[in-house]
């Protein structure tokens, strides 16, 4: 298959140590999209990241609610919200991207997560979807038209970047093999991954690529 890059950006999700093995919210095998993400870098001229970046006090954090356990759903803000590890804080060696992912050519880094009082998976939205990171108006601002996503987690951040991408109006494509999933449930990746091509994202594996 051969796919025009023309137009495109590479998107690359949160791959930070935090959510690598050894980390505060560790993906399973997490560390695995590292060399698949380094490869695919080579074919895009336009690159973007996302970092999770969170202030201590986020109200995403167990450790933050009296009483409240990790997994525990809370209200927060008048929005479901699942409570986490204390993970990503500004500035920790955890919020760091990890050492072995090239980031060269990277254009700009997108922030999320920053306003104690609501979680950001997507990329480009809070979960309120009341603020944008700026990620939709740049790769508008630069003709982007394509968008190709990878990163961590499938379930989480990479899925809601996706839904965000298509509902902006960007063709939106999902490299299966660059993205690895938390799995609070067994299938939560592979029903993400469905979700994701039912509402319009092209499934790709990254060989399809080079
Ligand atoms: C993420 C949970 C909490 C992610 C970020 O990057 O998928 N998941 N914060
Ligand atoms: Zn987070």
């Amino acid at each position: 298959m051969a796919i025009d890059l023309e137009n495109s950006a590479l998107i690359i999700v949160d791959v930070q140590n935090d959510f690598l093995p050894g980390g505060a919210l560790a993906v399973n095998d997490g560390d695995k999209v590292i060399p698949v993400i380094n490869r695919i870098q080579e074919k895009f001229e336009f690159i973007v990241a996302t970092q999770d970046w969170h202030p201590s006090n986020h109200g995403s954090f167990a450790a933050n609610h009296k009483g409240k356990k990790v997994g525990e759903t809370i209200i927060l803000n008048n929005l479901q919200q699942i409570l986490w590890p204390t993970h990503c804080v500004e500035g920790s060696s955890g919020a760091a991207f990890h050492q072995g992912l090239n980031h060269n050519n990277w254009r700009k880094v997108f922030k999320k997560g920053t306003n104690p009082k609501v979680d950001s998976y997507s990329g480009f939205f809070d979960n309120g979807r009341k603020e944008q990171t700026g990620l939709g108006d740049y790769l508008k601002s630069k003709k982007i038209e394509k968008v190709f996503v990878t990163g961590l987690a499938a379930d989480f951040c990479v899925k809601f970047t996706v839904l965000d991408a298509l509902d902006l109006g960007f063709q939106t494509f999902l490299i299966t093999d660059a993205t690895k999933g938390v799995n609070l449930a067994p299938n939560a990746t592979l029903d993400a991954f469905n979700e994701m091509k039912k509402k319009g994202a092209v499934l790709l594996q990254s060989d399809d690529l080079l």
